[in-house]
């Protein structure tokens, strides 16, 4: 009767551990991207992970014969180059902060109540960098984004973010200069379902309610 009890709390304790540890890291299927005009951008998740005294975020893209050799900024004014935002709830609470721009453009519910968020468009007037908003006070300031050939990458001080601890809810919209081709939100039952290995299952519910 002991080691059932001990054994459960285990599991109890491993599920919560799971499924913090996985908060910040999203899949979003190939193939679901709307046309761009310019170029149609296609997600494959976002992460949001705390690195030492910075969020470090990375957002993967479906690549193949079309897709630029090195994804192109708005500094570039390239017409495919990449806009879009990624959204923060750093308290977790969707109580707090505003309505998440994926619900505002695309009225698709996402469960964030955003606090903060990066905005690709300010790479157009700063070279390298992206701008940092709270969504209540406003421009906080700009952190370095890196484009590779397959996804870019985000390095934002947690000061920037009202000293945070990095744990943060996350979504992302982004596409070309005409409009938002795709997008990735969190949900709580596919954060479980990830944690616990059930990747296929998490991506044929999130397919369904898209279609
Ligand atoms: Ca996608
Ligand atoms: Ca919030």
């Amino acid at each position: 009767m002991l080691v059932k009890k001990v054994l459960t709390c285990f599991f109890a304790l491993a599920m919560m551990c799971a499924t913090v540890s996985r908060a910040g890291v999203l899949t979003d299927p190939s193939g679901d991207a709307a046309p761009g005009i310019y170029f149609s951008y296609d997600l494959l998740g976002l992460s949001a992970l705390p690195v030492g005294s910075d969020l470090v975020v990375t957002v993967p893209f479906v690549t193949g014969p079309l897709f630029p050799a090195a994804i192109p900024g708005p500094s570039s004014l390239l017409n495919e180059a990449l806009y879009g935002y990624v959204e923060f709830d750093t308290d977790q609470n969707p109580g707090t902060g505003s309505p998440s721009y994926i619900t505002s453009l695309l009225a698709v519910p996402t469960g964030l109540g955003v606090d903060y968020f990066l905005d690709f468009w300010m790479e157009g007037s700063n070279p390298g960098m992206v701008g940092v908003f709270n969504t209540t006070s406003g421009f906080v300031g700009l952190a370095p984004i890196v484009y590779g050939p397959t996804d870019v990458t985000i390095t934002t001080p947690l000061a920037m973010l009202g000293g945070d601890d990095g744990i943060v809810s996350a979504g992302s919209i982004i596409g070309d200069y005409n409009g938002p081709t795709d997008y990735v939100v969190p949900e709580p039952a596919s954060v479980l379902l990830l944690g616990l290995g059930g990747v296929a299952v998490a991506l044929r519910a999130r397919k369904s309610r898209k279609s």
